[in-house]
């Protein structure tokens, strides 16, 4: 039998800073692979918010289409920066509203709107959230689940996804991990304990994205 697809998204690097862990960690893994997964990294997301074009959503619904239709066993995972983690964050839940701290790389502040006008006030992650962090943990790397994936690109990002899931072009099983800054990153900002090596990262999302392929 072939190994189900895993998808992953990266982002691009925002908020002043030259590199995103997300996009290096996902480029990583899908060098080194994830046991039982056929492990794609299919885009390195803009950080540009709504659904016009140059949007990440955009960019996901273009290397989403190059796969499509996807298979029961096919996974979506995206992954994004958080400043404030200090372990991996497998995240439960997208809620329907974007509230920018700060610009995204189009320029734009969205001081308070929907995701998707009339949608649904919020989707559920469709993976297995705590066996997933159980997983990394095993594998020795902190991981924890998060009920808060803020109010800007990687919300909505997972917030369209889940949407795209519910409508066949997504694979049934999506979600979102955010993963620490990397320790220069971190340094630089003067939070040197909110930071995570890249190899610990990526260890950690391999841990944790096997246990898809043998739940
Ligand atoms: N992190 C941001 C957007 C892009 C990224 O990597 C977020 O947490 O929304």
């Amino acid at each position: 039998m072939p190994h189900p697809h895993l998808f992953i998204t990266g982002f691009a690097p925002f908020g002043g800073s030259p590199v995103n862990p997300s996009a290096q960690a996902a480029e990583v893994l899908a060098r080194v692979g994830v046991p039982g997964m056929d492990v794609h990294h299919i885009a390195t997301l803009p950080v540009v918010g709504g659904t016009g074009s140059g949007s990440a959503c955009r960019a996901l619904i273009a290397s989403l289409s190059e796969w499509a239709p996807f298979s029961d066993g096919d996974v979506l995972v995206c992954l994004g920066e958080s400043m404030r983690a200090d372990c991996l964050h497998v995240e439960r839940v997208a809620v329907n509203r974007r509230s920018y701290r700060i610009a995204d790389n189009a320029g734009t502040v969205v001081e308070e709107a929907p995701v998707v006008a009339g949608g649904a006030i919020a989707h559920f992650s469709a993976l297995p959230v705590d066996d997933l962090c159980e997983a990394a943990r095993h594998a020795g790397v902190p991981c924890q689940p998060s009920g808060d994936a803020g109010t800007f690109l990687c919300n909505e990002i997972l917030y369209h996804a889940l949407e795209l899931s519910h409508a066949g072009r997504a694979p049934r099983r999506v979600g979102f991990i955010h993963v620490p800054q990397l320790p220069e990153q971190a340094a630089q900002q003067g939070r040197p304990e909110s930071s995570m090596p890249l190899d610990e990262t990526v260890r950690g999302l391999r841990a944790a994205l096997g246990f898809l392929a043998n739940p």
